[in-house]
């Protein structure tokens, strides 16, 4: 046995063992992570949003708060928002409130990416749509994981077999996260950003995941660690223990080692 296929499967060996015994942190708590009520923009271009075909911002009346809504008219027009900083297998709550006039459907198209731009669509889109709501905003909502491997969010908002003379409002898109598992990250560092943790997500990403036996592995991590990761996140002191015995470790020996499994 060569000597790099004896220091790869001792790498292997060591992270797989990192990664059943130190499970990932546990989210308890939700928070709002993108509430896009139209109010606020420059001319008619709301904050954030990029508008293509006559997709636009008007001033329509109330829902709650605020007289702004975004508006289409045609099936060209549609309205895409970004959000960054979305946390892999975490839990989402996604909604909007659509308004339908004339014949067509109204779609809020939601999809995960590995990144914003030139990345990777990690999932099937999914569509909270609405047809004709008799002169009434009704609301739509869906809750969703995120994939492992994901960063952003897609939102659009999109229109799908138009007739003549038909309109579609949107208003009030909310993006709110409910619980979820990060990656062996938190726990250890007590934080999604460390170095050390690009490092075991670049092994993941690029040695684990990339054959069968590896992402069963991975799989299965994400299903068995959370009452243990809840553990070990309210308890400093083995979170200590844990970060300094065993995450250092083998952040440090994938760092020596990095030679050998880098793509
Ligand atoms: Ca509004």
């Amino acid at each position: 046995m060569s000597r790099h296929i004896r220091v790869m499967m001792a790498t292997l060996l060591i992270v797989t063992g990192i990664l059943v015994f130190l499970p990932s942190s546990y989210v308890g708590a939700g928070g709002i992570v993108a509430n896009q009520s139209f109010e606020d923009g420059v001319g008619e271009v709301p904050s954030g949003w990029n508008l293509t075909g006559n997709a636009t911002r008007v001033d329509t009346g109330p829902i709650y708060v605020g007289n702004w809504t975004a508006r289409i008219t045609g099936g060209n027009d549609t309205l895409t928002l970004w959000i960054t900083k979305v946390v892999e297998m975490m839990t989402y709550d996604a909604w909007g409130w659509i308004y339908v006039s004339g014949n067509v459907t109204g779609v809020i198209a939601l999809d995960f990416w590995s990144a914003s731009v030139n990345g990777t669509q990690l999932t099937p889109t999914i569509m909270l749509s609405a047809t004709d709501t008799n002169g009434a905003y009704v609301q739509r909502t869906t809750t969703v994981q995120a994939p492992v491997c994901t960063t952003c969010l897609r939102i659009r908002l999109l229109g799908i077999d138009w007739n003549d003379g038909a309109e579609v409002r949107f208003d009030e898109i909310g993006f709110f996260w409910l619980t979820g598992y990060c990656f062996i990250a938190t726990a250890a560092y007590g934080t999604e950003t460390a170095a050390e943790l690009d490092i075991l997500r670049n092994f993941r990403d690029q040695v684990l995941l990339k054959n069968t036996l590896g992402s069963l592995f991975v799989e299965a991590y994400y299903k068995v660690s959370p009452p243990i990761a809840n553990l070990i996140e309210k308890n400093d002191f083995l979170r200590a223990v844990v970060r300094e015995v065993l995450v250092d470790p083998v952040v440090h020996f994938l760092q020596w080692a990095q030679g050998l499994w880098r793509a």
